[in-house]
């Protein structure tokens, strides 16, 4: 179309087509059938919710501030944290990674056009905003109080929404399952040529594995809150004792499903490290047959360890002491991943760019996370600490330090490819000190509080534990501006960032490869024929001279400095 001249870049090819400019107006992006564009759209919804659960967080953690009364009454506060982490967890942890960088990426890295059912992909996000709408639904007429977990019996009893935030749940739960489903059939049938299974992108194995786990596990999420659903409207018994029903059974569903979920969360997490330490220790990545099958590992490990949420719940002893064992074992596959990432930078050529950095971050803070469950996974360590802030401390560092971070590392690091545009990387590099320190200082002090016994879950608390709870919130204060400066220079760069070259940061996978500098609608002029690993930057020349955009995979570094060199290890 010769319609879009710029005149100012007459040396870059006018009138490129790519997939945001090929059709324009809002029908063409809520009727868009490209995955990428749905990327979009999720990436859009998914940050609308951030902001209103952080600002929530915020909301947690000045109430915390001192003892007593600071800002909300007791029940106000049960509303406010529990849809803290509902929102949370639900409307941006889940979908985060699978359905904004998986949707936006999976496709291209397997030299496909598109995912293998394209409406499927669309209707899966107007199901998940269907779902978020439900919920809010019941959150806005009448507040949530019975935490994320929705425990019986209370949440039975409580005249709370819960029946519309769980029927929004179960909604949300078809999204993700048919978003699970897009990616397996797409990754088993939509391969392009050469592309073997040895070599798929590591980001490609992580979402694999984390579909696996959305098919099987989502579905009895989904049963057992349409269970509660039909306990509070029909009084069916399942799950009230006063009616015969087992409150135990419903943390047993619950758990059955959330545990699994936890690796939906985490498991594309550890897919983006694996690509950025891989781009930008230019070494490819050690071992990589473990990398990619631990993931796989991992999701099956993790339906067999739901039972360690339930050690005090009055289980059998028999039943702890096996969830215990089991619990140990996932730290074998998600040990070999930690270790074989830092084998990859080990001698590598190290580029320190944004992505790179929180990739960096993660390997710091995820092994706390993951060090600290096996202790919770311990029975007798478990008993004391259990609904403590050491559990808070737990899941932060793995949620927030793992699945947040990598979250962020991915979308730094595919950021020029979405939008053709750089953001700012000194400004990037700061925002991401800041969000290292802040995140550290809100939720270390967290770990010692848990120790010396301050129960989660509470408006009020003793005197003694008010440093370490005004340290913690001095930094979600960090943490706040840290992620306001990757807002503002994120979105600067999208009307005013330099344009990215094709390849910014000489990758070896497809989508850098042989795309133009912004992807065309359908992805690749012709399927590219794959003859070697993601990885191999060792040919580099295939690497650096097949780009199709007017960057022609050269990496020009737009300040002049030229990286080429760097390329060449
Ligand atoms: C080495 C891997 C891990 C182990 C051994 C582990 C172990 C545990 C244990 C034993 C608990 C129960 C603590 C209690 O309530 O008393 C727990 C809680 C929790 N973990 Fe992990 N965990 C691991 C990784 C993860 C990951 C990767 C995530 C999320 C991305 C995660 C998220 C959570 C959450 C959300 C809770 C608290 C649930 C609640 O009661 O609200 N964990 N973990
Ligand atoms: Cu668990």
């Amino acid at each position: 179309m010769a319609t879009q001249m710029h005149a100012a870049t007459v040396a870059q090819s006018q009138a490129e087509v790519n997939y945001l400019n090929h059709a324009r107006g809002l029908k063409s992006w809520l009727l868009t059938l490209d995955h990428k564009r749905i990327g979009l759209l999720y990436l859009i919804s998914i940050a609308l919710f951030f902001v209103v659960g952080g600002i929530l967080a915020l909301l947690v953690r000045l109430e915390l501030f001192e003892p007593g009364q600071t800002i909300m009454s007791a029940e106000t506060y049960n509303h406010v944290f529990t849809l803290h982490g509902a929102i949370m967890i639900f409307l941006f942890l889940i979908p985060a990674a699978p359905a904004v960088l998986g949707n936006f990426a999976l496709p291209i890295m397997i030299g496909a056009r598109d995912v293998a059912f394209p409406r499927l992909n669309l209707a899966s996000w107007y199901i998940f905003w269907l779902g978020a709408i439900t919920m809010l639904v019941g959150i806005v007429t009448s507040g949530l109080d019975t935490g994320w977990t929705f425990y019986t019996p209370y949440s039975t009893m409580t005249g709370s929404g819960v029946t519309w935030v769980v029927l929004g749940v179960f909604i949300l739960g078809f999204s993700s399952i048919l978003t699970g489903l897009n990616f397996i059939v797409t990754i088993h049938k939509m391969r392009a040529p050469g592309m073997t299974w040895s070599r798929l992108p590591l980001f490609v194995w992580g979402l694999y594995a984390t579909s696996i786990v959305q098919i099987l596990a989502t579905p009895v999420l989904g049963i057992t809150l349409l269970l509660l659903a039909l306990e509070r409207i029909l009084k069916i018994g399942i799950f009230d004792p006063a009616l015969g029903g087992d409150p135990v059974l419903f943390q047993h569903f619950f758990w059955f499903y959330s545990h699994p979920a936890v690796y939906i969360m985490i498991l594309p997490g550890f897919g983006i490290i694996s690509e950025l330490i891989g781009t930008f220790s230019r070494k490819g990545i050690f071992g990589y047959k473990f990398v990619a099958l631990s993931s796989v590992a991992i999701a099956f490990l993790g339906f067999l360890v739901w039972g360690h949420h339930m050690f005090v719940s009055g289980q059998s002893a028999t039943a702890s002491t096996v969830f215990s064992l089991l619990t140990f074992l996932i730290g074998v596959p998600t040990g070999v991943k930690v270790l074989n990432w830092v084998a990859s930078l080990y001698r590598g050529s190290i580029w320190l760019r944004s992505p790179l950095l929180y990739a960096l971050m993660f390997l710091f803070v995820f092994p706390i996370g993951g060090f600290t469950g096996i202790a919770l996974g311990t029975l007798g360590l478990d008993v004391p600490l259990h609904d403590t802030y050491f559990v808070v401390a737990h899941f932060h560092y793995v949620m927030v330090g793992g699945m947040f971070l990598s979250f962020l590392g991915g979308l730094h690091y595919w950021w020029p490819k979405m939008f053709g545009r750089l953001y700012n990387e000194k400004l990037a590099q700061l925002a991401a000190l800041l969000i290292f320190v802040g995140f550290n200082v809100t939720f270390f002090p967290q770990f010692i509080l848990g120790t010396q016994g301050m129960p989660r879950r509470y408006f009020d608390y003793v005197p003694e534990f008010t440093t370490l709870h005004q340290i913690s919130t001095v930094g979600s204060w960090i943490l706040g501006v840290g992620l306001l400066l990757v807002a503002g220079y994120l979105l600067h760069s999208l009307f005013k960032g330099q344009k990215a070259p094709a390849n910014p940061w000489g990758a070896g996978t497809l989508e850098w490869t042989h795309t133009g500098r912004i992807p065309s609608p359908h992805n690749f002029d012709r399927i590219p024929v794959v003859t070697r690993g993601p990885y191999d930057y060792h040919l580099a020349e295939e690497i650096f001279g097949n780009g199709r955009g007017e960057g022609n995979g050269v990496v020009v570094q737009p300040s002049g400095q030229a990286q080429q060199s760097h390329s060449t290890t």
